[in-house]
């Protein structure tokens, strides 16, 4: 493994599950099994490794459980962070932090790490049409309308995707009678600004650090990094017209929250910081960890999870954090058997 180059400290991350349930065979044998062998391979050989973990609280997924239980957000990420956590304990999963992406130290730094961006103008804002239910008040997420798929059609497609047919990407303005997931609530199609990452930017640099730079990540990885890049990039929105999540933290953006795919993954580093506060004599300082050229970085994800590491999570580093990424080499593992994260 990367055999080529020395790396002075290795840092190890596991998809964040969403605490919206408990952790489940698939995604222990999919992911935190595997990292966690890994781990303690790197342990053995003397090497210096810090093993990254922690629940995803954020989200649609966490919002609809509480709409199903009849309970708030925050009480479904409290009852599961902490099944989750002891299931992870129980197994002797061996992170040297474990955190949640509700805790202060995140709160801060995601807001900060946006914040930076949108001050040195790295965020385009944009203004969408999106459905909102007008009974209730509020925008839907893509992923709370459903309909008929234009392609497949397949009748209950999901506003992002066609899940459960033929698995494409969808807007939902292209669903046929689109309606509210959990409502027969009628839809308007209402305007909304939000904050968008301008992945087509960076569409060079990606392809000369993925597709030249990073030919030895695995294959089903690298394939789909390529046929992303092949396919042209868009700006991707990076907030949410949402009220469970990290505000955003921007004049006049009430009621909006960062896009939990901007937020989750910044966990990682918030959840380093976290460490390195608590025992600073052990494990130095978050900035040695993410930005120094000699650390190498690693990301067990489920396969649904590809395109969130490997093109939008770099393409912020590199954006907020310089050409850090560009230094930290990261490999994925191809994920084994289907990783059911959401
Ligand atoms: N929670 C999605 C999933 O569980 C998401 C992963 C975040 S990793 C930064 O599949
Ligand atoms: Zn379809």
């Amino acid at each position: 493994m990367d055999n080529e180059k020395k790396f002075a400290r290795t840092l190890v991350t596991t998809a964040l599950p969403y605490a919206n349930g408990p952790v489940h065979i698939g995604h222990l044998a999919g992911v935190y099994v595997p990292a966690d062998i890994y781990v303690r391979y790197l342990r053995l050989q003397g090497e210096n490794v810090m093993f990254v973990g922690g629940s995803d609280e954020h989200g649609v997924p966490v919002t609809q459980r509480a709409r199903k239980e009849g309970i708030t957000p925050q009480q479904v990420v409290d009852r599961y962070h902490k099944i989750i956590k002891e299931s992870f304990e129980e197994l002797g999963i061996s992170y040297d932090i474990y955190s949640r992406t509700t805790s202060k130290t995140h709160h801060q730094f995601a807001a900060e790490f946006f914040r930076k961006l949108y001050d040195d103008g790295k965020l385009i804002e944009k203004t969408t049409k999106q459905f909102y239910d007008e009974q209730d008040g509020k925008f839907l997420t893509d992923r709370d309308v459903e309909g008929e798929c234009p392609y497949c059609h397949h009748p209950a497609a999901k506003g992002n995707q066609c899940e459960d047919g033929c698995g494409r990407d969808l807007d939902p303005t292209e669903l046929i009678n689109p309606h509210a997931k959990d409502s027969d609530h009628p839809l308007v199609l209402k305007d909304t600004t939000n904050w968008f990452l301008p992945l087509n930017e960076y569409e060079g640099w990606l392809k000369e650090w993925i597709l030249e730079g990073h030919k030895e990540w695995r294959t089903n990885v690298y394939g789909q990094c390529k046929s992303w890049l092949d396919n042209g990039l868009q700006p991707r929105a990076m907030t949410r017209d949402l009220d469970w999540g990290i505000p955003v933290p921007v004049e006049g953006a009430e009621g909006k929250v960062l896009y939990v795919w901007f937020d989750a993954p910044i966990g990682y580093i918030s959840n380093t910081k976290e460490l390195c506060e608590a025992q600073p004599e052990r494990w130095g300082t978050w900035q040695q960890w993410w930005q120094q050229q000699d650390t190498r970085l690693i990301h067990f994800i489920g396969k649904d999870n590809i395109v969130f590491h490997c093109i939008i999570f770099p393409t912020m580093m590199k954006r907020r954090l310089c050409d850090a990424r560009q230094c930290a080499v990261q490999r994925v593992p191809e994920p084994r058997g289907r990783q059911d994260l959401n």
